[in-house]
């Protein structure tokens, strides 16, 4: 009988062993043309002349082994494996200037990890604001154990994005410009599913599919649904959730839903399936938009394709009312809770910047994860890392919580690499108290076992609260997942169990991750400015623009751009006189804000030597204000 027992065991870890498997990628990326809305070609970034770029398929256990080739002949390109832990392999999660140099043109990188979680994912590159221009896919982990196997009979992959006629480039640097000083993002020109439009998906009757729906898209949010059907949503960002029913989901950028969808007993007819960019987050919807996309359940061939009918109002499924499978229990009271404000605002270039505690994210000179690599026991100490990093520095296994206040009247879809976290609370207070007293008073209680994903939305003025265990020793970021977002700063970055880091990362660092730095010239060792003698010294990193002058608000902007429009040059200089000169008061207000910073914060120190250098740098580096 024992002996039984043992043959059985080694019988199925052997059986275990043999079915983890290498996936492995070769993938060139290069330019195509493509014309997926029917209204305009353009070139957009292809994998071995592909697109949409091929799906990564793997099973749980499996290493994924990706040979990139950037053939894009003059930029930079990398791939980030949204939503998959890493674990063991911060330095594959694909983030220029955190966990690795950008690939720079003409050189290969080989991404190699173990995929340990099942679910819906995807990938795409992290380098600037680029995936928008095609460099993203499905990520698709099956799950041999999927607790809801037997109540389906297929699969379906189906993603949803916005899309742009321009190149994201040519978008960025009219996006973060001195002429939009209220940070008007560029509007998409339309909406796809599967990067196409009217896409026709057979379906037999009485048949139950797992739908997994991926929201690519660089900015818009989509609501979802298929006429004359509900389903049951049991995974959402590759966490098993119970069952529940819906007719209308909200999928946000980098969002995923996994769903049931039983079709009907009746092949009669054709059904539409639809989605609605939410135009709340446009500024401006410009004339003859079409913010929707169609696509069709096909149960006959005969029939027609019905037109969608227009909804009066969108009512989506409130995710938060989810309760993960496995049950997870809320996470104890944590040590660190971390609260981040959310602002829009302008600095001293007349760019409107996005911040997190008064801190816009400027990528360091070294890649993060190098520094926590090359600063020792130093790498505890958040100053190593440069302030417009915004560093985050973790002890190993803590519960962490993260109370974010949106203080801007838009949605944003918040983002956290190498985890998954719990969803505490979502409301629609950014006043950053309700949540000690609400919860003292009992107006408020956290659910028993909260509902876990990788992004969630925050409502306009809202807030939320997430927790999350650092079991998980990374450099990972913290940001919003609307790409205008990223590219002004929405960024913060999580350096998680640096010191455990060390020993796990020792010695592994493949050299063609070396070899891409050494290709673009950028350095691997040291502190966020590169300094490898006094890591405490971070002179000469990288900032951002200084301060405005007390009372310059975006309507100034807003006339000296006119002013610029208009040409009238004599005013333009005398404004941009005014915005130049720093006076002692405003010089010392700078100062005395990053110090309040350093100190709420408790996180980020700065010398004397720093602050006084933000307003140099602010001053020196940008003078892309100036009207000519
Ligand atoms: C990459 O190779 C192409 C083709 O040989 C060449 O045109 C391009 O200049 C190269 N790019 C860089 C950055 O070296
Ligand atoms: C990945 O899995 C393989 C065996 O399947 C193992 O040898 C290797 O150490 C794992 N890598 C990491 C980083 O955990
Ligand atoms: C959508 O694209 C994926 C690959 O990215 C493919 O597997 C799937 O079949 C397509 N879905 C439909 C409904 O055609
Ligand atoms: C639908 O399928 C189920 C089994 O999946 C079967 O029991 C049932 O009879 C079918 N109904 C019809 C109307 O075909
Ligand atoms: C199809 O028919 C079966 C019984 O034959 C029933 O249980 C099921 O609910 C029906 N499905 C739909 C979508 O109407
Ligand atoms: C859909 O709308 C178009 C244009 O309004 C119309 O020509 C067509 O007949 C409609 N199709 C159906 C199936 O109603
Ligand atoms: C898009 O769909 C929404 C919701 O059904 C509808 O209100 C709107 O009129 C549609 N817009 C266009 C251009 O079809
Ligand atoms: C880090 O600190 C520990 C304990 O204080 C010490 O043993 C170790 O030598 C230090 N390591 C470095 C690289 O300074
Ligand atoms: C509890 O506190 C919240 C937040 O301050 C407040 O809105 C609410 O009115 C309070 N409720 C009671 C019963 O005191
Ligand atoms: C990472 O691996 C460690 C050691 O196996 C484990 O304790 C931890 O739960 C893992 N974390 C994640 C996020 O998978
Ligand atoms: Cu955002």
């Amino acid at each position: 009988m024992a002996l039984a027992k043992v043959l059985l065991l080694a019988l199925t870890s052997l059986a275990t062993t043999t079915l983890a498997d290498v996936r492995q990628y070769d993938f060139t990326v290069g330019w195509v043309d493509r014309n997926p809305d029917g209204q305009h070609e353009r070139r957009v970034m292809g994998i071995n002349g592909q697109w949409p770029i091929p799906a990564i398929y793997a099973t749980v256990g499996d290493q994924v082994v990706v040979n990139l080739k950037n053939e894009l002949g003059d930029r930079p390109c990398s791939l980030h494996f949204h939503g998959l832990y890493m674990n063991g392999t911060s330095h594959m999660d694909g983030v220029a200037q955190s966990t690795q140099c950008p690939v720079p043109a003409n050189s290969s990188f080989t991404y190699s990890f173990n995929v340990t979680q099942p679910g819906t994912y995807w990938y795409h590159s992290h380098v600037d604001g680029q995936y928008p221009d095609g460099l993203r896919g499905p990520l698709i982990v099956h799950d041999p154990e999927n607790p809801y196997a037997d109540q389906f009979d297929e699969e379906l992959v189906l993603t949803l994005s916005d899309w742009y006629h321009d190149e994201m480039p040519g978008l960025i640097s009219s996006f973060l410009s001195v002429t939009n000083p209220t940070g008007a993002e560029p509007v998409p020109n339309s909406a796809l599913m599967n990067d196409t439009q009217n896409l026709q998906i057979p379906v037999e009757p009485n048949k139950t599919f797992f739908m997994r729906i991926i929201n690519i898209a660089g900015f818009a949010a989509q609501y979802f649904w298929i006429e004359g059907h509900t389903f049951r949503i049991i995974e959402v960002d590759g966490i098993y959730h119970k069952p529940l029913e819906a007719d209308m989901i909200y999928v946000t950028a980098a969002q995923r839903y996994g769903i049931l969808l039983t079709t009907k007993n009746d092949s009669s007819e054709n059904f539409a399936i639809v989605g609605a960019m939410d135009q709340d987050l446009f500024d401006v919807v410009p004339d003859g938009l079409n913010p929707n996309v169609t696509s069709y359940l096909v149960y006959n061939t005969e029939a027609s394709l019905p037109n969608a009918t227009f909804v009066d109002e969108f009512k989506p499924f409130d995710d938060i009312l989810l309760e993960p499978t496995d049950e997870l229990a809320l996470f104890e009271d944590p040590i660190l809770s971390y609260t981040v404000d959310v602002k829009m605002d302008n600095l001293k270039d007349g760019v409107n910047y996005a911040f997190f505690n008064d801190v816009t994210f400027v990528r360091p000179k070294v890649p993060t994860l190098y520094t926590v690599l090359t600063s020792g026991n130093l790498s505890t100490d958040p100053t190593v890392y440069g302030i417009n990093t915004h560093p985050l520095v973790l002890d190993h296994n803590q519960v962490v919580e993260i109370v974010l206040n949106n203080h801007d009247p838009g949605k944003h879809p918040f983002h956290l690499h190498g985890h998954d976290f719990q969803v505490l609370a979502r409301g629609d207070d950014d006043s950053g108290d309700w949540d000690s007293e609400a919860l003292s008073n009992g107006t408020v209680t956290y659910p028993a076992t909260p509902m876990r994903r990788d992004t969630l939305l925050v409502r306009p003025n809202g807030h939320f609260v997430i927790r999350f265990r650092s079991d998980n020793p990374g450099v990972w970021l913290f940001h919003c997942h609307i790409e205008w977002h990223v590219d002004s700063g929405l960024t913060l970055t999580v350096v998680e169990a640096p010191l455990q880091l060390q020993q796990q990362l020792a010695g592994k660092i493949p050299e063609d991750h070396y070899d891409a730095c050494r290709a673009e010239g950028m350095p691997y060792e040291g502190n966020a400015a590169g300094n490898t003698v006094n890591l405490l010294d971070t002179q000469g990193m990288n900032m951002s623009p200084g301060l405005l002058p007390t009372g310059f608000t975006p309507r100034g902007i807003v006339a000296l751009t006119f002013s610029i429009v208009a040409g009238l040059l004599g005013v333009a200089v005398i404004v941009w006189y005014g915005l130049s000169e720093i006076t002692p008061t405003e010089q010392e207000r700078e100062e005395s804000k990053i110090d309040a910073l350093a100190k709420s914060s408790g996180i980020v120190e700065v010398t004397g030597v720093n602050a006084a250098e933000v307003d140099t740098k602010g001053k020196a580096g940008h003078g892309n204000a100036r009207p000519v």
